[in-house]
């Protein structure tokens, strides 16, 4: 089987109307034009200020794509199409939204104001219907290609029908093309046979700080055609085609095609004077040129020297229709950073502002009547109920809110066993897996796995066994087929569960974002899981802060982590970890260090995952074997566990003393918890396994924390009680907890590279043995 061939692009606005259709989209891209310059205007300048600081907003970049998003929102998306907007054109998106009755008045009038529409679009904040979130370039841009394979998954599985499947399009600036990211992202798109997915840039030539570098078009067109995109550049309007078929026109193709990317932004800002003295002074003597630029006056002829193709709207129109397969398409479309506006083309544009006096010029050439700036329709030449009607007819008006995904069943705790015996947490998850795998049912076929490069080395490699591998077109394992001995059984096929990522943990935390919105994006919820080693994190932690920023649910699962990789050495110990699992908002962190803790919070992390004000869920998990413990009869200490910390050992009441500690370093902490009872047989143990739990319910509340259950928990300590602290990560994770009911407190933990050596060795040396656990204890007491 197959899923290539299911799809085709439909683009429904075409046939008899079509040129009554162009005027009408045409008169609608000036009021989006008008709209997205004055909503930035309205900011800065009209809106009461309180504190003085500029607001900001990007007319020069928003007008450089108005027309591009004009051509794509009012005559080419299909309601199924999801589209990344370049951040700073968000005045751009949100007027398109207004003048389609998606978007509010007031929204806009509070464009970057506190509950107004977002400086850059936002899932999760702004109210009308972003599709991606943007603003961090380049990470919006590879989410589309994510989201076209997390798509084709879907199509696979038969969770999606064929004619509920969309074009994933992204309208990104050319600086956006210098984000590494990009490149990672191609390269994984090449393996999982990307389609439907397109890419527009906005090629305006000008970054944020200078205009940049010249012919860059050639190389990215090798780039994205090396690795199966179709590249379709557009350069000139039909104006400068036209021109260019005239006698002279050649020579002023050529002079434009030579001409340097800051030459050009100089000229189109100095304008017609310019443009004429600089073309003729260049191609003095060429047969037709004088007579050529003689038919324009000065203000035409800048006219005609910025009709480049990204502010041709039947040219755009035209080009995006023809689009007719499911190949990935890269359009570099020419544009003008500013187009039309005073500062068009001057490289300090970025976020150049027009004054007021400007703005009422711009107001009058765009015919809108001074006090009906906000009005939809007002300046237009047809009634506005043609234009409501134009527009309800489009194809993307028939987009509705689909209902929410349905849930997925979790399985009774009976069918999560906690694997007994000697255990690691890393190996336990994978058995957990294994046996889910094995048992079936809906979770199990609604889960879908993802690692770059490290899915055997994190012990995803039972589930995978069983499970398979996501591929479009099935191929066997040949190394099985040889009867080549191997644990690994990696057979690929479009029914596979696992999707096998290159070494780019960015790609990792993108195509979990993607995965963990297709009950947003596509009506049916997958169950994401991310697997890879705790220190890389960092490598991708723009992407899963992006992940988390649009709300996408998936379950991370970083193992190993800490000084337990002992001989693998500093490079590869993480250290910081559980402070991002803590800071980073949208995402729970939990570090458990017994197996029997973490199937209780995986149980709960797949309902947190569902809960429509859950979140995504982070594991720092260790392959370290840990001696399994045996809870008392009756113990109940699963709640508290799942609400960041319990008593392992309870204290007496009013005791003196108490351990508290996070993950794989439990044993040193028994063994220290052990000797510390001879002398203090009333000292308690807390296990910590969430400290971002723990800390967030203490710290959220506005009674300073008297009602948390840290709170409670402390309590049972005398006032004047000592608390040692230890985790194999940084201290501060758990510090604070001498802040809550102000005990003295010792902190243990990691705030060195790590290096190599056993376990023994490097707790002694970064003071996480028993010995350094009975010193701290020392010295509190
Ligand atoms: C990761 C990241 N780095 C820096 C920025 C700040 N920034 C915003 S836009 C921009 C460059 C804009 O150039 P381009 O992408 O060509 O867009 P244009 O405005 O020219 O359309 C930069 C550096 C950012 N938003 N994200
Ligand atoms: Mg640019």
């Amino acid at each position: 089987m197959t899923v290539k061939t299911s799809l085709a692009p439909k683009s429904r606005v075409e046939g008899p109307r079509a040129n009554d259709a162009l005027d009408i989209i045409a008169e609608l891209d000036d009021k989006v034009h008008w709209l997205s310059a004055w909503t930035i205007h309205n900011a800065n300048h009209l809106r009461e200020s309180r504190d003085g600081l500029k607001v900001g907003g990007h007319q020069a970049s928003s007008t450089s794509l108005a027309t591009i998003l004009s051509a794509l929102y009012f005559g080419v998306l299909n309601p199924e199409d999801r589209v990344a907007v370049k951040p700073h054109a968000s005045p751009v998106f949100h007027a398109i939204q207004y003048l389609s009755g998606r978007q509010s008045l007031d929204q806009l009038q509070n464009f970057r104001a506190f509950g107004g529409a977002q400086s850059y679009p936002s899932r999760t904040k702004d109210k009308d219907d972003v599709d991606f979130s943007t603003g961090s370039v380049g990470l919006g841009v590879a989410m589309t290609a994510f989201a076209s394979i997390a798509q084709d998954y879907l199509l696979a599985h038969d969770l999606l029908a064929p004619e509920r499947a969309g074009r994933m399009i992204s309208l990104l600036g050319d600086a956006e093309l210098d984000e590494g990211n990009i490149y990672e992202c191609i390269i994984e798109g090449a393996k999982h046979d990307l389609r439907n997915c397109w890419w527009v840039v906005d090629y305006n030539r000008q970054s944020l700080d200078a205009t940049t570098s010249e012919r860059m078009f050639l190389r990215f067109s090798e780039i994205f055609t090396a690795v199966g995109w179709d590249v379709i550049t557009l350069k000139y309007g039909r104006r400068l085609e036209e021109a260019f078929a005239q006698p002279g026109g050649d020579a002023l193709r050529d002079w434009i095609d030579g001409c340097p990317n800051d030459l050009y932004a100089a000229l189109s800002f100095q304008g017609g004077g310019a443009w004429r003295a600089r073309i003729l002074a260049d191609l003095a003597g060429a047969p037709g040129i004088e007579a050529l630029l003689a038919q324009h006056d000065d203000e035409s002829l800048s006219g005609l020297m910025t009709n480049l193709a990204g502010h041709d709207l039947g040219l755009l129109l035209d080009a995006f229709r023809a689009v007719r397969d499911d190949k990935p398409k890269f359009f570099i479309i020419y544009t003008i950073k500013g187009f039309g506006l005073p500062f068009q083309g001057h490289k300090d544009n970025h976020s150049g502002l027009m004054t007021p006096g400007q703005m009422e010029a711009f107001r009058r050439r765009m015919g809108v009547p001074e006090g009906e700036e906000w009005a939809r329709w007002a300046g237009l030449p047809r009634p506005g109920a043609d234009y409501e009607a134009f527009i309800a007819a489009t194809p993307f008006a028939a987009r509705k809110p689909g209902p929410r995904a349905p849930l997925v069943a979790i399985p009774d705790a009976e069918h999560f066993p906690a694997p007994s015996g000697r255990q690691s947490t890393q190996v336990a998850f994978g058995k957990i897996l294994n046996d889910l795998a094995r048992a079936g049912g809906p979770l199990a076929d609604a889960i879908v796995t993802t690692s770059p490069d490290v899915t055997v080395s994190t012990n995803l490699g039972g589930w995978v066994n069983q499970r398979g591998l996501f591929s479009t077109t099935a191929r066997n394992d040949r190394f099985r087929e040889a009867s080549i001995a191997s644990p690994q059984r990696w057979i690929m096929g479009p029914k596979g569960q696992h999707i096998e990522l290159g070494i780019a943990e960015s790609n990792l935390f993108l195509l979990l974002g993607a995965l963990g919105l297709t009950g947003e994006l596509f009506g049916r919820r997958v169950i994401p899981i991310g697997a890879l080693y705790d220190p890389f994190i960092n490598r991708g932690l723009d992407a899963l802060n992006y992940a988390c920023y649009q709300d996408a649910r998936f379950l991370l699962v970083a193992t190993p982590s800490g000084l337990t990789l002992a001989p693998e050495g500093g490079a590869h110990q993480s250290i910081h970890t559980p402070l991002i699992g803590m800071a980073q908002p949208g995402l729970t962190y939990f570090e458990p260090a017994f197996v029997d803790e973490l199937t209780e919070i995986l149980r709960w992390a797949f309902g947190h995952m569902q809960a429509s004000d859950g979140g995504s869920v982070y594991l720092r998990l260790s392959t370290r074997t840990l001696e399994q413990p045996r809870r008392p009869a009756g113990a109940d200490w699963r709640e508290d566990m799942l609400a960041g910390a319990y008593w392992h050992v309870e204290p007496g009441d009013g005791a003196r003393l108490a351990l508290a500690y996070t993950g794989a370093v439990a044993p040193e902490v028994l063994d220290a918890f052990a000797q510390v009872r001879e002398d203090a047989p009333d000292a308690g143990l807390l296990a910590v396994p969430s400290p971002d739990l723990l800390h967030r319910d203490w710290s959220s509340r506005r009674d300073r924390g008297a009602g948390s259950r840290v709170h409670k928990l402390l309590s049972r300590l005398a006032p004047s009680a000592g608390l040692v602290t230890i985790i194999d990560g940084p201290p501060s994770t758990l510090s604070w907890l001498g802040g809550v009911l102000g005990h003295r407190v010792a902190s243990l933990g990691v705030q060195r590279f790590g290096q190599s050596g056993d376990i023994p060795a490097l707790y002694e040396a970064y003071g996480l043995d028993a010995g350094a656990i009975l010193d701290a204890v020392a010295s509190l007491i």
